[in-house]
């Protein structure tokens, strides 16, 4: 029941838009509000209607009429009460029936869908997502884990675990699904569906600490044979690139301190068009330098980053922080704060605290959380090698 025809409501569009709706449990979600909005929206015009009559034919129109004796009162007409009655009953149930049928079918995956139906878990730190795959188990490594970027098949229910580690949370994706809560040491599930493929935002919708308005990720729905290839790609260790490999390209030079978003006429390839750029993050840039590789990754090791990172394969067995298995992969990051490019990389590691103020990579890694005293900073060098290193792991 669409309520908004051609371009003039323009404005409700966008990449967080409920009215843009790109599965059917959102879509149930929409349909229950434009029956609502009927409902609800002719009962106004009807009172809004009679109100003004009323208002115009009997008020007042000269001092004689203002010290009139008040009508007649009349109270009480059976007919026109039990009428009303009646109505309201009517609209009630007209919206009940079918908010019931969306609760039902929004609670869980229909019983159709259930045996080709993907089990993810997601759950919610303090301020980002990390998604497990418990079907993809990874010999010698356990579950496959992603963080802040859910990969789904489109066309396939998926099942969604919610939980969370520290605090409440709220898992939404506006164009396929509404908001569940992730509540500790309580399981919480939903389930979702893209029809298509695409790539949709995805944001923490209860208020959940310092940075819970900059706790996102991203849904990337592919096509079944894409999803596979991924999975067979993200199942595998953290790309190893050796450090006397030859430079396949004059080294891409970057500009940390002018990420350039707010230069005038900048435009973004991510912006114009997510899923390719998503697509294309999934193969080795040009102009990678081994050298630079091999030293960023030496860093990550002296800096403590493998306290709380992951890259599989490779270094650390920190799960405190996102694993960064294929990082370089993936088109966000800080929580789906920044587009993950090598300048913002470059700005997230020597000044996290400035992308996201209080974030735990800062308060817990950065700074000794005992003393609030910084423990380390990394320098523009470390920073370059650092990201060489990171958008290495594809
Ligand atoms: C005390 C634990 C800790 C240490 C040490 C730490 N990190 Fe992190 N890191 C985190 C946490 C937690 C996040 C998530 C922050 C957020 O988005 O709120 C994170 C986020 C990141 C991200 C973004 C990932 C994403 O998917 O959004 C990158 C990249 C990263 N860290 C790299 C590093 C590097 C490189 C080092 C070493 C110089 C490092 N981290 C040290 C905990 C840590
Ligand atoms: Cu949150």
């Amino acid at each position: 029941m669409p309520l908004f025809f051609g371009g003039w409501l323009n404005w409700l569009s966008g990449p967080q838009s409920t009215f843009e709706v790109a599965g059917p449990v959102a879509k149930a979600q929409l349909n229950v509000f434009y029956v609502t909005l009927w409902v609800t929206g002719i009962i106004f015009v009807l009172v809004a209607g009679v109100l003004t009559y009323a208002t115009l034919k009997y008020k007042a129109r000269n001092t004689a009429d203002e010290h009139a004796a008040p009508p007649p009162q009349g109270h009480g007409n059976p007919l026109i009460e039990l009428g009303l009655i009646a109505v309201s009953v009517l609209a009630l149930v007209f919206i009940a029936v079918p908010t019931l049928k969306a609760i039902w079918y929004d609670y869980e995956v229909p019983a159709a869908e259930k045996e080709t139906a993907l089990e993810v878990n997601a759950i919610g730190y303090q301020w980002w997502f990390k998604f497990e795959y418990p079907a993809e188990q990874i010999a010698g490594a356990g579950t496959l884990v992603t963080g802040n970027e859910l990969v789904i098949p489109a066309g396939r229910a998926v099942r969604l675990n919610l939980r969370s580690v520290d605090v409440i949370h709220s898992f939404w994706v506006p164009k396929l699904a509404g908001k569940v809560d992730m509540i500790p040491n309580r399981g919480n599930h939903m389930w979702l569906k893209a029809d298509e493929p695409g790539y949709f935002w995805g944001q923490c919708a209860e208020y959940c600490g310092e940075d819970h308005a900059v706790m996102r990720f991203r849904v990337i729905a592919l096509s079944e044979p894409d999803y596979a290839a991924w999975l067979v790609h993200q199942k595998a260790p953290g790309r190893v690139v050796p450090a006397d490999a030859p430079s396949s390209a004059p080294a891409a030079a970057y500009d940390y301190k002018n990420p350039g978003r707010n230069a005038p006429g900048y435009s973004s390839a991510f912006d114009a068009d997510p899923l390719g750029a998503w697509v294309k993050l999934q193969s080795p840039e040009a102009g990678e330098v081994p050298a630079s590789i091999a030293h960023g990754r030496q860093l990550f090791q002296q800096k403590n980053c493998i306290g709380c990172h992951t890259v599989r394969g490779q270094e650390g067995v920190g799960v405190s922080g996102p694993d960064l298995t294929h990082i370089g992969s993936r088109t966000t990051i800080a929580g789906g704060v920044l587009e993950n490019s090598k300048e913002n990389l470059h700005r997230w590691l020597t000044d996290p605290n400035g992308v996201k103020p209080g974030n735990k990579m800062w308060t817990t890694g950065y700074n000794d959380s005992a003393s609030g005293k910084e423990i380390f900073r990394i320098n523009d060098d470390e920073a370059r090698a650092l990201v060489a290193y990171l958008h290495s792991l594809k």
